[in-house]
């Protein structure tokens, strides 16, 4: 008989998926984990029911959620990200010859544990040299770094918020405090980028969330791209920075050239990925669209 999974978003649709093989499953100290083999998608991570990433469309949300931050800023060295146990969105950051530094906080050392042994091709790069991987809460190490408990640790120049959904343990990573501790360890020309949910499906929370980010950030951008896995499809990140447009400083050769080690990401999809409908501006008082200024390109 087959095996068919579906994640219900507040009980009004779902997505389904036909599953092959259960390859994981653990109740950890924080969620359930799931790491499923399914027909099309291939395996997939599910915590607590809710998909967080698969082998067919992750390069989508990774590659955005990395190269956009990482290109807008003239010379990313440490990155810090929150969440993003499946090891999906270091591997983009060591993309960047830049970078010097990248620390993964991850509350779950379950999910990390599960992801290499099951998703290699996703978390492959975790024990790479230049990845400090921190198994504890994001939100106290954003709390502590931001109080100056640890002087040598920061400043940041990109924090990637690589977040589950704002409920469970992701819940305390959506809230004014936290973004308000964010912006104390970004360098002068820091960047924020946060997942930030669907603007089709959830758009009380997303009207929320970035209602939030506009109280701390100068500059909040939502972009946008389709991940097919997720609720509604139709997904959104927060660019937010303390004045640094998400095009002014970019390096388009250094765009061009990493366009040939990605999936999704190129220079084109950069600039395009600000532009916004017209219900996603309406809904979240964007009266224009967002400046993209020329590109660096030379
Ligand atoms: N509804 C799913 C939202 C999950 C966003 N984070 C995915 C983590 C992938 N590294």
């Amino acid at each position: 008989m087959d095996l068919w999974i579906t994640e219900r978003y507040e009980d009004q649709f779902g997505l389904s998926f036909k599953v092959k093989e259960t390859l994981y499953h653990a109740q950890s100290d924080f969620q359930r984990i799931d790491i499923l083999d399914a027909e099309f998608y291939g395996r997939m991570l599910l915590l607590d029911g809710m998909m967080m990433t698969t082998e067919r469309d992750e390069f989508i949300y990774h590659e955005m959620i990395s190269h956009i931050p990482l290109l807008a800023h003239p010379n990313p060295k440490r990155v810090l990200i929150i969440g993003g146990g499946d090891g999906g969105t270091v591997r983009e950051v060591l993309k960047h010859p830049s970078v010097e530094q990248v620390v993964l906080c991850e509350i779950d050392g379950l999910v990390i544990d599960a992801c290499r042994e099951f998703l290699p091709t996703i978390a492959g790069e975790l024990g790479h040299p230049k990845v400090d991987i921190r198994v504890q809460d994001g939100i106290q190490l954003v709390a502590d770094l931001a109080a100056g408990k640890y002087p040598d640790q920061a400043p940041f120049d990109i924090v990637l918020i690589d977040s589950t959904d704002p409920v469970g343990p992701g819940e305390g990573l959506f809230t004014l405090e936290f973004y308000q501790n964010v912006y104390k360890i970004l360098s002068s020309n820091g960047i924020m980028v946060n997942q930030s949910e669907s603007p089709w499906a959830m758009q009380p929370r997303v009207r929320k969330i970035y209602a939030l980010l506009n109280r701390v950030f100068p500059l909040v951008q939502p972009y946008i791209a389709t991940i097919p896995t997720y609720p509604g499809a139709y997904w959104s990140w927060a660019y937010c920075s303390k004045g640094l447009s998400p095009l002014s400083q970019m390096n388009m050769p250094l765009a061009e050239s990493l366009s040939n080690n990605t999936r999704y990401y190129n220079p084109a999809i950069h600039q395009a990925a600000f532009a916004l409908p017209n219900f996603l501006k309406a809904l979240l008082d964007v009266e224009t669209s967002p400046v993209c200024d020329a590109a660096v390109t030379a």
